[in-house]
């Protein structure tokens, strides 16, 4: 299956597409493809003496009747698989769209259709195979679903699809179809239209006029239609009045030459999230962790990564214990917005205790990352931790494959390399020697690239180098060249503090890059310079007007020398 139509297939279809008597001439306009699966919730619900339960028969019940979704046109029969049987699929289309296109579209039902509370790592695999069966009958596909653990579901297919090279797009809608005031129309006619159009090859979710990045969301309202988020990621696309508005540069893209390819299984049943709460008895956690067979868990801590540590650190005892006896645990926030890291010291503890820091993976994301990489063969405890630490398919923002790294040894002790005194935390899983980065994954943005480029020149002291990458675009482009900061928060400036060059550094400021930035452990350059006893750099930042930031003063032996000349 998948390879294209069978003879018999195509004769089926060129016969059914023959206007006959009455029938509507056929369109000007080309028609895209898009596989419609449904697999249940309130998009398709209609009330019982059981409350709402879903009803079969989409195609014919629901889009048939609405002219949105239903072009005059001949007949068109669409073949797909299912469990490896073909079938011929009634299909519709769309008007012709803003792109000059219709959208041909079929169902693929599942049975029975489900609520989204129970859909399971089960329905997952279905989902996945379905695309996989059909790959290559249709552009783009749509999976209808219920909101409840769409995000969940959304977050699992971006890691059971490798090298996807078109859309997937899940969608559903807070109130039925069948209602008359719903959000289901604008949700599956948007997702159609972008998926039937648009070739961004991610796992996306649509809902609310906008396109996620699939296991970057998260269901925020139990009622308004606005009911996702992706809180640390923008939106891949919006549709408004004018048109379906794509953010290009966020989209991703396969990067390799090789062909689509599903993962089958994921190891959900040894998997378990707890949520850390004031007053928690470690002998709570301790009992889930003792689940027989428990693989990973998330540990959903405070704010930035915060646990109570307990007179007696016995809750981080219970941790490393678990850690001792192979459990995978992983660190991600309680708040929506933002990320965890080893700033404060009960995050650090967690840190030292084995734990993994999941930066700014929503839960859903890291629950079914963990699931899925508890199922890769053979990856060893150690490198399912690094790989926990860093972006597989965008699920994070990458920490541990910076946009400028520093080559081993290079920056020797210095404060860019590593925790100096305990007091400097370094983010992601480096501060604790189990990520190794790979390098970088994603395509760099041009920005990041002429970073990277700026980078590598201020490491080598090389001020031509140097002027060449501020000179060789734009004004704002160097201007926000300057503004960037590679994995840790370091600006250009700081990597210059600590370079070999104060003729660099000097150039740098006088391309207008501020001294007061401080990176990630919250270091001004100026203290970057002093920790590495650079006089030379030292005087020209504080020339610049540099100062070093309270904690750095108060607590720091190296800069109790430091003087201004005021
Ligand atoms: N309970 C429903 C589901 O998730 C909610 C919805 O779809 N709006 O299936």
């Amino acid at each position: 299956p998948g390879t294209g139509p069978s003879p018999s297939a195509s004769a089926a279809a060129t016969a059914a597409s023959l206007p006959s008597p009455g029938e509507p001439p056929a369109s000007p306009y080309p028609e895209s493809r898009v596989l419609i699966i449904m697999t249940g919730g309130t998009i398709c619900m209609r009330p019982s003496p059981d409350g709402l339960i879903p009803m079969d028969g989409f195609l014919e019940h629901a889009m048939a009747p609405r002219p949105s979704f239903n072009d005059p046109a001949p007949h068109t029969v669409l073949e797909a698989y299912k469990d490896g049987k073909r079938r011929e699929l009634p299909s519709l289309r769309t008007p012709v769209s803003a792109y000059s296109r219709h959208i041909r579209y079929g169902i693929l039902e599942f049975s029975p259709l489900l609520d989204s509370s129970s859909i399971s790592s089960t329905g997952w695999t279905e989902i996945a195979q379905a695309v996989k069966d059909n790959y290559h009958l249709y552009d783009g596909f749509v999976v209808l679903h219920g909101t409840d653990s769409l995000a969940y579901t959304a977050s699992a297919l971006s890691f059971m699809m490798s090298d996807l090279g078109k859309p997937v797009i899940l969608t559903g809608s807070q109130a039925s179809i069948f209602a008359l005031q719903s959000d289901a129309v604008d949700n599956l006619l948007g997702s159609l239209i972008i998926a039937g159009t648009f070739v961004i090859p991610e796992v996306c979710l649509f809902f609310h006029h906008t396109l996620f990045r699939g296991n970057r969301t998260t269901k925020v309202s139990a009622s308004a239609f606005e009911a996702f988020a992706s809180p640390n990621a923008a939106p891949l696309a919006r549709v408004t009045s004018l048109g379906v508005d794509v953010a290009w540069s966020l989209v991703r893209r396969p990067t390799r030459i090789a062909g689509f390819r599903i993962t089958k299984y994921l190891d959900t049943a040894h998997v378990a999230c707890f949520r850390i709460f004031p007053g928690i008895v470690p002998e709570m956690l301790d009992s889930v962790l003792r689940v027989a067979n428990l693989r990973g868990l998330i540990l959903e801590t405070f704010g930035m990564g915060n646990a109570p540590g307990g007179v007696d650190g016995s809750l981080t005892r219970v941790i490393r214990e678990a850690v001792a006896r192979g459990i995978v645990v992983v660190n991600v926030s309680q708040c929506t917005n933002g990320f965890v890291s080893p700033l404060y010291a009960p995050a650090t503890a967690l840190g030292r205790a084995g734990v993994v820091f999941g930066h700014d993976l929503t839960t859903e994301a890291a629950l079914t990352k963990l699931s899925y990489l508890l199922a890769v063969e053979g990856l060893s405890y150690a490198e399912i931790q690094a790989q926990m630490g860093r972006s597989l398919c965008g699920e994070m923002t990458e920490l541990t494959s910076p946009v400028f790294s520093h080559p081993a040894g290079a920056l020797g002790d210095s404060p860019l390399a590593g925790p100096v005194s305990g007091d400097l935390p370094i983010f992601g899983n480096d501060a604790f020697g189990s990520s190794p980065s790979d390098g970088a994954l994603r395509r760099l943005t041009p920005i990041e690239a002429a970073f990277t480029a700026l980078g590598y020149a201020i490491r080598n002291g090389d001020v031509k180098a140097v002027r060449a990458v501020l000179n060789g675009g734009a004004a704002t482009h160097s201007y926000e060249m300057l503004n960037t900061a590679d994995y840790a928060g370091n600006t250009a400036v700081h990597l210059a503090a600590v370079g070999p060059s104060t003729e660099v550094l000097q150039e740098l400021l006088l391309h207008g890059a501020s001294v007061h930035v401080r990176n990630r452990g919250n270091s001004t350059p100026l203290f970057l310079a002093v920790k590495r006893g650079l006089k030379d750099n030292v005087a020209l930042l504080q020339k610049a007007g540099a100062r070093l930031w309270g904690k750095e003063v108060m607590d720091d032996k190296d800069t109790k020398d430091v003087h201004y000349d005021e």
